[in-house]
């Protein structure tokens, strides 16, 4: 008979190469000595600090999937969603801007770039020297991206761009703007853009106020009239697809990571029980508690598993984006119910930011939300079992 570890009921780690375990172990290490020890006083004064981009950078965590030419490590897709996982163990904040700066912004420049574009930006985009961000969303144009109002417009050297953007992680610290608009030059069809820090008419303000995802800033991109040259455009793509190429990715990324942070609420309302003891025995020994440790794992470990066949199907070019979907939604969904569980396992405790389960629960409500929310991804794949659309 097999042993069962109730950590790891399905042995993940078995199913891993070397590599992808070693990555994965660095990435732990890198996250509990250093991300950990700050979160809680990041998350409660809503301060970022942009220096984590060159500890991430240094540990080889940023654009892990890009090909090692570029500054990446041309590493595989289980290792990107091993690294989420890690990092999300600690907090959704910090794992939003590993993968902003890994999906949403290297790989557009890799994937879509020019030549002169990925040697420009990536190494420093690896290293955490320069920090991305990427403009999708719009203030009327959230869940329906091909409602967007920006506008590039042909000048004789290149474009000028008009719009704002709305909730966009990294932008008021970013150096680098990936941006999409319709392009008049294009008969209307969305492009994407690359622009910097510093361009006039450019600006991002931060969005305030938050009571999710406080570790990491998001904020506004406003473009009044902002010159770019032809080097700007990336070439290589053009429509919606673009903008879901990336989100395709990053989408992955977010199945394993939110998983990570379900893991962290499993653990802790497991420990908790355990210590935490009413009516004379620790309340891990009676049937609802364990009931509920017992749902948390089964979610997790078939969840990570999930997580694993999409990635070695992305590695071998095989994943169709409607199998991201249904891991994204599930596992976000899931991790949340769990976080909220874990919240409730720790009575009045739960509620302080000590005990780390509450800030996990109001984060998981953001990463439920972007990226597609729990409800779009269902009717998309209502869209792919029926063949009717059902958005309008
Ligand atoms: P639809 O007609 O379905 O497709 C339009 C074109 O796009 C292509 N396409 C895809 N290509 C690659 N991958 C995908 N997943 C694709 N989905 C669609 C499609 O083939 C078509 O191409 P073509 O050549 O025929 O034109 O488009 P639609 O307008 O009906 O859209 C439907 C819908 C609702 C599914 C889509 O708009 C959607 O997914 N909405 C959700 C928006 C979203 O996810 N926004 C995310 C913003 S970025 C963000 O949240 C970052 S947070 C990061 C962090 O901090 O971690
Ligand atoms: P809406 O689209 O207005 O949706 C509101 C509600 O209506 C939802 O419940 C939705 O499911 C439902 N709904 C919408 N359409 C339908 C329909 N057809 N049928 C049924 N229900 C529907 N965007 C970026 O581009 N870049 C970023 O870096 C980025 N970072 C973010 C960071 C944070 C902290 C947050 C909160 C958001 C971020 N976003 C980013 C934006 C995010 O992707 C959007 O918030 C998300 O796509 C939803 O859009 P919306 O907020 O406009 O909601």
């Amino acid at each position: 008979l097999g042993r069962f570890d109730w950590e790891d009921p399905f042995h993940l780690a078995d199913q891993l190469t070397e590599e992808e375990r070693m990555l994965a172990e660095g990435a732990r290490a890198f996250a509990q000595e250093k991300l950990q020890p700050r979160v809680i006083e990041a998350f409660q004064t809503e301060a970022v600090d942009p220096g984590i981009f060159a500890e991430m950078g240094q540990m080889g965590l940023l654009g892990v999937t890009v090909p090692e030419e570029y500054g990446g490590l041309g590493a595989g897709y289980v290792s990107y969603g091993l690294v989420a996982r890690e990092i999300e163990r600690v907090d959704s904040g910090y794992r939003s801007m590993m993968s902003v700066q890994s999906s949403l912004v290297m790989y557009p420049i890799y994937a879509y770039g020019s030549e002169e574009q990925r040697q420009k930006y990536l190494p420093k985009l690896a290293s955490g020297e320069w920090i991305g961000c990427f403009g999708l969303t719009e203030p009327d144009a959230g869940s329906d991206p091909a409602g967007m109002k920006t506008r590039a417009v042909k000048t004789e050297g290149g474009y000028r761009l008009t719009g704002s953007k709305m909730w966009i992680s990294n932008s008021p610290i970013a150096d680098v703007f990936v941006v999409w608009a319709k392009s008049e030059a294009h008969g209307g069809k969305i492009r994407g853009f690359v622009l910097e820090k510093g361009m006039k008419g450019l600006s991002a303000p931060k969005v305030g106020n938050k009571i999710s995802l406080r570790a990491s800033v998001t904020g506004e991109i406003v473009m009044d009239s902002v010159e770019v040259g032809e080097d700007a455009l990336l070439p290589h793509v053009e429509g919606l697809k673009g903008p879901f190429g990336c989100l395709n990715r990053a989408r992955y990324g977010i199945s394993w990571g939110v998983l990570g942070a379900a893991e962290f609420c499993w653990h802790a309302a497991r420990t908790y029980g355990l210590d935490r003891k009413q009516f004379g025995k620790p309340i891990a020994g009676t049937q609802l508690f364990q009931k509920k440790l017992a749902d948390m794992q089964t979610e997790i470990t078939l969840g990570l598993q999930g997580c694993l066949r999409v990635g070695r199907l992305m590695d071998e070019a095989r994943a169709a984006p409607e199998m991201i979907s249904l891991l994204k939604r599930n596992n976000c969904g899931k991790a949340l119910d769990i976080a909220r569980m874990s919240r409730d396992m720790h009575g009045g405790n739960g509620i302080s930011a000590e005990f780390q389960v509450i800030r996990h629960m109001v984060n998981l409500e953001t990463v439920n939300t972007y990226e597609g929310t729990h409800d779009i991804h269902a009717l998309i794949l209502g869209r792919a079992q029926t063949g009717i659309q059902a958005f309008f």
